[in-house]
């Protein structure tokens, strides 16, 4: 039962004591989320961890954020996945032969490595970040993703960006590019579907991925809280769709949408379009202030892959650990590694 992995996940902690800490993510499960050392977005976590002395980096996450905890952590450190079947829907559609596919055939239109700045949302595998970092391009989270546009624009007029178009448009957006110099690459058709003339047009590439939660998310949620509670706040993670996002009050990564809650003021209504735990979390946390916090969704609306990692999984991992078996080791190759480290500090630099 999940009340008996709690018990063996809090023995084998005790055993192993400061040689591993546990990370989860805003989007964790709350009977996982309550063995946190640390919590936080996937990047604070891999830079908390790369900080700590622990010898194993335990990340309560997905398969791509125990990547960047491996690649920014020393390399005496292990980076531990519970589950490894707890990936990312939206990091796997793109992978490094489409991308790669999609740098040649617009190098039969201009020339990519002079032309085009390669931004990879860090919800991407690893090897993506190494083609990043390879050519001339650069990592960006929900945070910092404006920022990051600014410079890759610095460095070159156009920006192919992967592998969330809803990020990528709304952040295009908000630096004041014009939604029709914004096309969609679609990996699955020849040159992306797009005629020459439209790459050459074209500010944004916007690969043709997204997150499949966040687009659960509709316009009509807001317009009907928004008849009901005339003064309610709405708030939105930049994974929604244009609309959604354009119709909120606020739009910001999870960090951002759990500080602007907490700080606004007591006595208000919110409806959050982001994962469920973390809204219900929130919830609860605000509700003595007065606050209500509304999940944007009618539907039950989970990460599942986020939710694979149970106490259960937690338990055997961290038993396997105190008995000095390593499980579910998450180690990206050095040549790989070493590109992706390119990508990654470029961004850290600027944040
Ligand atoms: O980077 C993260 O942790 C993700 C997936 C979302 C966010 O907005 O923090
Ligand atoms: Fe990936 Fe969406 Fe789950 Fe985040 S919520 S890990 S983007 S599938």
């Amino acid at each position: 039962s999940d009340k008996a992995a709690g018990e063996r996940i809090v023995a084998a902690r005790a055993r192993l004591g400061k040689r591993a800490v546990l990370l989860c993510h805003h989007y964790q499960r709350a009977d996982v989320y309550r063995h946190a050392d640390l919590t936080g977005d996937s990047l604070k976590l891999a830079r908390l961890a790369s900080q700590s002395d622990a010898e194993f980096i335990v990340f309560c996450g997905v398969h791509f954020m125990a990547e960047v905890a491996d690649i920014l952590s020393r390399p005496e450190q292990i980076a531990i996945l519970p589950d490894l079947a707890a990936g990312c829907s939206m990091a796997d559609m793109a992978n490094l032969a489409k991308v790669e596919r999609c740098w040649r055939e617009l190098g039969t239109v201009l020339n990519p490595d002079e032309e085009i700045t390669p931004v990879t949302y860090i919800n991407s595998a690893a090897d993506l970040k190494a083609f990043c970092g390879e050519h001339g391009g650069i990592v960006c989270t929900s945070s910092n993703a404006t920022t990051i546009l600014d410079w890759a624009f610095a460095q070159r007029g156009k920006v192919l960006f992967f592998p969330d178009q809803h990020l990528g448009r709304w952040s295009g957006f908000k630096k004041g590019i014009p939604l029709d110099e914004m096309e969609i690459w679609n990996p699955d058709l020849e040159m992306g579907g797009l005629t020459p003339e439209r790459i050459r047009k074209a500010k944004i590439l916007l690969w043709a991925g997204h997150c499949s939660v966040h687009q659960m998310f509709q316009l009509n949620n807001i317009q009907r809280f928004r008849s009901e509670h005339p003064q309610g706040i709405v708030i939105s993670h930049p994974e929604c769709a244009f609309e959604v996002c354009h119709a909120s009050d606020y739009v910001g990564s999870t960090e951002y949408i759990l500080n602007t809650i907490k700080a606004g003021p007591p006595n208000t209504r919110w409806l959050v379009g982001t994962e469920l735990n973390l809204v219900d979390r929130l919830a609860e946390e605000v509700k003595a202030e007065g606050k209500i916090v509304q999940f944007m969704a009618t539907n039950i609306c989970m990460c599942s892959t986020m939710q694979r990692i149970d106490p259960q999984h937690l338990a055997w991992t961290l038993e396997n650990l105190a008995e000095g078996r390593v499980v579910n080791h998450i180690s990206v190759p050095p040549h790989e590694a070493r590109l992706a480290k390119v990508a990654l500090q470029r961004m850290l630099d600027l944040s």
